[in-house]
């Protein structure tokens, strides 16, 4: 399945993230605004966005330099990854560069190429860093979840552990979940088609792993989750397929009490570890609140001291969450200009 799988890494915490997966045999295309950053890293396929000098945390930045680059992305695109099935891009939400050209980029390609599979690994900030930092995110996330055709969602919490950690981590958990169809068993296996819909369905998706432990195996999976790199998943128990590649048995009604009843549970044995999949789940919005929150408290602030950034509007991400629950506008473009048209 590895080489049905393919990486666009964006922006400095993209490429650091990225360069891990190559380092495992994946194949990955670098894209950055920043000469300097793309020198850091020691990786195959770099583009560097002709004459961009980086995007200082700016995300219209990052947005105009997809409009303008597009058809010199999608060259590179289509020399390094067209024999993909599944892409993720990787970026982090409060970058300028990533933030800012991550969702346009993904709704481009959504719309160029409709026979493959966009997903992605994005990054949310921290609760200390700045309130541009969150103020990105915010807005970058909003995008991302009005792309109606993307696929699943990897939301990255730098609030849960150090961040270099949280690269390694990723990379070793998208290595577990592809390895579980090799752990073959008369008690029943986890098929390359059933991970392959876990990884492709709409929405939020988490991976944990915890080792063999007979007693409260049950505590220990959902502990597994809770403490994981992702955002902290939603109260709300919507989620639409469980995977549990699984050392022993657990209490399943414990585990459907507290994840959500799932609209199918593929199940597997696994000889090293437990393997936990959750995918289709909401969108962590009790997280971005926490984001919304601290900018919300802050809007004057930001109004009266930012006003010259373009991406501090007056009105900015009043009506996200509305928009995050009302979102069924098309998507469905013929013509790339009018996705363009969506990032104004
Ligand atoms: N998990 C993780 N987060 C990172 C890493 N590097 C930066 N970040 C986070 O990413 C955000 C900054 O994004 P960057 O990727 O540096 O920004 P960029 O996309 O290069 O955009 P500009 O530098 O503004 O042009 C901050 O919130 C950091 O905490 C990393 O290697 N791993
Ligand atoms: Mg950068």
């Amino acid at each position: 399945m590895k080489e049905q799988i393919g990486f666009i890494c964006v922006g400095q915490a993209g490429g650091n993230i990225g360069q891990i997966f190559e380092k495992h045999e994946y194949t990955c295309l670098f894209i950055n605004s920043s000469q300097e950053d793309l020198d850091t890293l020691d990786v195959k396929f770099k583009y560097h966005f002709d004459g961009a000098t980086g995007c200082n945390k700016d995300r219209s930045k990052g947005i105009e330099l997809v409009k303008k680059n597009l058809d010199e992305v999608l060259k590179e695109f289509e020399s390094k990854l067209l024999d993909k099935r599944l892409i993720f891009l990787i970026f982090s939400t409060s970058g300028g560069t990533g933030g800012g050209s991550g969702p346009i980029l993904l709704d481009s390609l959504i719309n160029k190429y409709k026979d493959k599979t966009f997903g992605c690994i994005c990054i949310l900030p921290s609760l200390e860093e700045p309130l541009k930092a969150q103020i990105n995110a915010i807005e970058c996330y909003n995008q991302l979840t009005n792309i109606r055709k993307l696929g699943a969602v990897f939301t990255l919490d730098n609030n849960k552990v150090d961040k270099y950690m949280i690269n390694s981590e990723i990379v070793r958990l998208f290595n577990a979940f592809l390895d579980v169809p090799n752990h073959k068993s008369t008690k029943g296996n986890i098929d390359k088609a059933e991970l392959w819909q876990l990884l492709t369905t709409r929405g939020n998706i988490v991976i944990s792993t915890s080792y063999p432990k007979t007693e409260n195996a049950t505590i220990l999976i959902i502990n597994s989750i809770e403490t994981s790199i992702f955002a902290p998943i939603e109260k709300d128990r919507n989620v639409l397929l469980i995977g549990l590649s699984l050392t022993n048995d657990i209490n399943e009604q414990d585990f459907i009490k507290y994840i959500g009843l799932p609209l199918d549970t593929y199940y597997g044995y696994n000889r090293d570890q437990n393997v936990i999949i959750l995918s289709g789940l909401s969108f962590p919005i009790t997280r971005l609140n926490q984001i919304y929150k601290i900018v919300n408290n802050n809007k004057e602030h930001i109004k009266n001291n930012l006003i010259n950034s373009k991406t501090a509007k007056t009105d900015f991400c009043l009506d996200w969450l509305s928009e995050l629950k009302e979102n069924n506008k098309t998507d469905d473009f013929s013509d790339l200009e009018d996705v363009f048209s969506k990032y104004e």
